[in-house]
């Protein structure tokens, strides 16, 4: 099938027909789809095989709206998520929205510090977690004080989360005015082009416009299930698996954490009919010895998303589990779906423009639109852009233009059949199997070290994990410091995925630009042509 339309003025727009975009909120777009699913499983837990049906699912949201109010909570406070997916998360999650209040995600992995800065930047004012973590909310709360914690199993000294979804629900917030296009949904994190995590304002129209973007693409129907195994606190998990599953009618499967074995268990025991999976999670089922003992005969479609997927895997993988392979692509600050491939599925490519998105490529010397086939950096255009970075007008400025054009930093090509394929990375993000790593987060680590004069992080490219964060270290005159010792250093601040486990090199100086910024590209081509 063609997916090519015309590219005016250098400006690439979707094959598919324009979709209706509702400038409702989330609580309005979901629930009553809930009410026509209402006997239906919506959301299992596979570690309890805790289960609820979309009708039980909705009554607790409204429950949460309700426990929150009469807590005090209302409508723009921030409330954050620190903690595996869950049930719980979709209660939240919906529950919050409902009430207007803004959730915002924290990766589980994040220590203390990492979650006391988290909460500090976006103005928490409350916590949602889960047992194992109630030590780490403790000791990031001796810098930042919160009102409520609130735990997800044994509490401790804190509230169970369960004074929430036993709420009589009487404290519903019915008069609450939530203006779709401004009100803010979620405040996910991400580095973006560059420097540090930002908090990403997604507003309940950007989020509520994306789903229903992606529903002509999608093949979900009620009869699929779906196997939540990438994190809810990422917009992979959060929009299109969580929300994208639940909007059809479809359940939703839990898993806490990626265990290889746990996994193919649930794969099986469930009949999980769709794999929404990153590169990683392909890599295992393509390759694992194990996946071929398990029967996966119910299995029917798979997408991989959030970092780049080789064509070789990409046969693979298809050969051996029998169904197509699709890829999508995005970004937490496009809510995030721009590309999702259509079946027939086009090995190596993201596939076409969902509906409602427009795309320029721009060269990136001259900084003029081209047409077919050359490469470029990818711009988009839709009613996914997000509303902007938290409290950060000049990071906002710099990420989209004037006329509402967001500057991914990714850099690829249309073809003439009007599907795009991704060709490297502009921007100095990296992705550790699909996790962001903000190089400038770990520079300004290691600049705190006192045997460190200047510092530079670059993504090593990597078969199994995509890419590894690899150090570049200018030291202190006079002052010895050893590669383990910095790594050791990096390792006790940050969370594990963003380790130096592309390892750590001396070097005199960093090569940098006459205004200062760091020249990544340099050290990068130094590294891959001294693995030549
Ligand atoms: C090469 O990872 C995401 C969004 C993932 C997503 C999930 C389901 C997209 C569509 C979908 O259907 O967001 P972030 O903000 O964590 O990372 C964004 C970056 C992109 O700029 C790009 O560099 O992740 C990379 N990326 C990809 N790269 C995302 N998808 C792809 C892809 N190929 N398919």
């Amino acid at each position: 099938r063609d997916m090519r339309s015309k590219a005016d003025d250098f400006i690439y727009r979707s094959p598919f027909p324009d979709v209706n975009r509702p400038k409702i909120s989330l609580a309005e777009y979901m629930f009553p789809r809930f009410d026509k699913f209402k006997k239906l499983v919506a959301i299992k837990d596979f570690s309890t095989g805790a289960s609820f049906t979309y009708g039980e699912l909705k009554d607790r949201c409204i429950k949460v709206a309700s426990g929150l109010t009469r807590k005090g909570y209302k409508k723009g406070d921030v409330v954050a998520y620190y903690g595996i997916n869950n049930p719980e998360f979709a209660m939240l999650f919906l529950g919050c929205a409902a009430a207007g209040i803004i959730l915002t995600t924290a990766n589980p992995a994040y220590t203390p510090g990492e979650l006391a800065h988290h909460l500090e930047h976006s103005g928490s004012t409350a916590i949602v977690t889960v047992t194992p973590l109630v030590n780490n909310v403790k000791e990031a709360m001796a810098t930042k004080s919160l009102k409520d914690v609130f735990v997800i199993g044994n509490p401790g000294s804190y509230q169970p989360f369960s004074v929430l979804t036993e709420d009589d629900g009487k404290a519903y917030p019915t008069n609450v005015k939530i203006n779709a296009i401004e009100d803010i949904l979620v405040l996910p994190y991400s580095s973006g082009t560059t420097g540090l995590p930002k908090g990403v304002m997604l507003t309940h129209f950007n989020v509520v416009s994306n789903l229903n973007q992606c529903r002509p693409a999608q093949v979900t129907t009620s009869e699929d299930k779906n196997l939540a195994v990438l994190p809810f606190f990422h917009i992979y998990g959060m929009v299109p698996i969580l929300l994208g599953t639940l909007q059809d009618g479809a359940t939703i499967v839990t898993l806490p954490r990626f265990d290889p074995e746990m996994f193919l268990m649930a794969l099986q025991k469930e009949k999980i009919t769709l794999l929404t999976i990153a590169p990683p999670i392909v890599q295992f089922m393509a390759k694992h010895p194990a996946v071929q003992k398990i029967d996966l005969s119910h299995l029917k479609y798979a997408i991989s998303a959030a970092a780049p997927l080789g064509d070789a895997l990409t046969h693979e993988f298809m050969h051996r589990l029998k169904i197509p392979l699709g890829q999508g692509y995005g970004l937490t600050e496009l809510s995030p779906v721009t590309h999702i491939d259509q079946r027939p599925v086009t090995v190596g490519s993201i596939g076409p423009l969902i509906p409602n998105t427009l795309a320029k490529i721009l060269d990136m010397e001259t900084g003029k639109p081209l047409s077919d086939n050359k490469e470029g950096e990818i711009w988009i255009k839709g009613p996914q852009v997000m509303k902007g970075y938290f409290r950060n007008e000049k990071a906002t400025r710099e990420m989209i233009t004037n006329d509402g054009w967001l500057k991914t930093g990714d850099i690829g090509y249309v073809r003439k059949d009007g599907r795009f394929i991704i060709t490297d990375r502009l921007k100095e993000l990296i992705k550790y199997k699909g996790f962001q790593v903000a190089p400038a987060e770990l520079e300004n680590l290691l600049l705190k070290h006192p045997a460190i004069q200047d510092a530079a992080v670059i993504g090593m490219p990597d078969d199994q994990a995509g890419e590894l964060p690899r150090a570049y270290i200018v030291t202190k005159p006079n002052i010895k410091v050893s590669a383990e010792e910095i790594m050791k250093y990096v390792e006790t601040n940050v969370a594990a995925y963003k380790k130096l486990r592309g390892g750590v090199e001396f070097i005199k100086e960093i090569p940098k630009n006459p205004s200062g910024k760091i020249l990544r590209r340099i050290l990068k081509e130094r590294l891959l042509s001294n693995q030549t």
